[in-house]
């Protein structure tokens, strides 16, 4: 997969050479680079913003300079949709980013100021997205949210592939408590069924937990969803419990 940011800030990515996206950028699994407005102004000031038609405060993202980013982009990438992270956009769930991960080519522009040109949104702009309703500081971070989740789809980013589909919301439901050593920590013990090592009853276990957590937090996800007859007999279990 191949990924171009238009932004004004290319040092801020520097995060994403950490951990599991710096291991899928060494292994190419994922080609990330940068473009800047910057580069694409030709004043001697190099000036990117300029003040808001209209008044008000703040400035606003000049068109030209982005304009040409984005089109140098979209040269080297002529197959890429151009995705604007923005809090007006569609709010991203799992499902829009394996449909994401599905794409050879992605463009993300990264706005800053009170954002970019509206004409840049009509004439290039493909979708966009938001990764939850708050405001940033710029689209920076929330691109970054957008590349690590991305990568997590990738085959081959994870050491170990059994853990994406264990992941949280990949199930479509919350994750289970974990627990590691040692047995007791601040007075608390661990659950005896995930001491026995009879993994049936862990597998179970673990279901119920997630299921029960869903029920309690996240009842929205639980209506999407339909149980098999076991899930829905867990749930009861758990509901009876909680209640009692
Ligand atoms: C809103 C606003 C309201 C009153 C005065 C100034 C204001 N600025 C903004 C605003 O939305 N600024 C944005 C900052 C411009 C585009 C880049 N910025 C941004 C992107 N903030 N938050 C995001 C974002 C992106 C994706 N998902 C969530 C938030």
């Amino acid at each position: 997969m191949k990924i171009i940011v238009i932004t004004l800030f290319p040092e801020i990515f520097n995060a994403l050479n950490s951990g599991i996206s710096g291991r899928a950028l060494k292994n190419n699994l994922l080609t990330l680079t940068f473009i800047n407005p910057r580069d694409f102004t030709h004043d001697p000031y190099h000036r990117v913003d300029d003040r808001p038609y209209g008044g008000g405060p703040g400035m606003v993202l000049k068109p030209e300079p982005l304009w040409e980013a984005i089109m140098a982009a979209k040269s080297q990438l002529p197959s890429a949709k151009v995705i604007y992270l923005s809090p007006q956009g569609k709010t991203l769930t799992q499902k829009h980013i394996q449909n994401g991960a599905s794409q050879k080519e992605i463009i993300l522009v990264a706005g800053r100021y009170e954002g970019i040109d509206e004409r840049i949104v009509t004439m290039l702009i493909d979708e966009e997205w938001s990764i939850g309703d708050y405001v940033l500081s710029g689209g920076e971070l929330a691109a970054m949210v957008v590349i690590d989740a991305l990568i997590r789809c990738l085959p081959g980013s994870l050491g170990d592939e059994a853990s994406r589909e264990q992941d949280s919301f990949t199930s479509g439901l919350l994750d289970y408590p974990h627990y590691t050593r040692p047995e007791i920590f601040a007075k608390m013990t661990v659950p005896e069924v995930l001491l026995r090592g009879n993994h049936q009853a862990i597998q179970r276990w673990r279901m119920k937990q997630s299921l029960g957590r869903t029920w309690l937090r996240r009842l929205d996800l639980l209506k999407q969803r339909l149980l098999s007859q076991e899930q829905q007999a867990l749930l009861d279990e758990f509901m009876q419990e909680y209640t009692e």
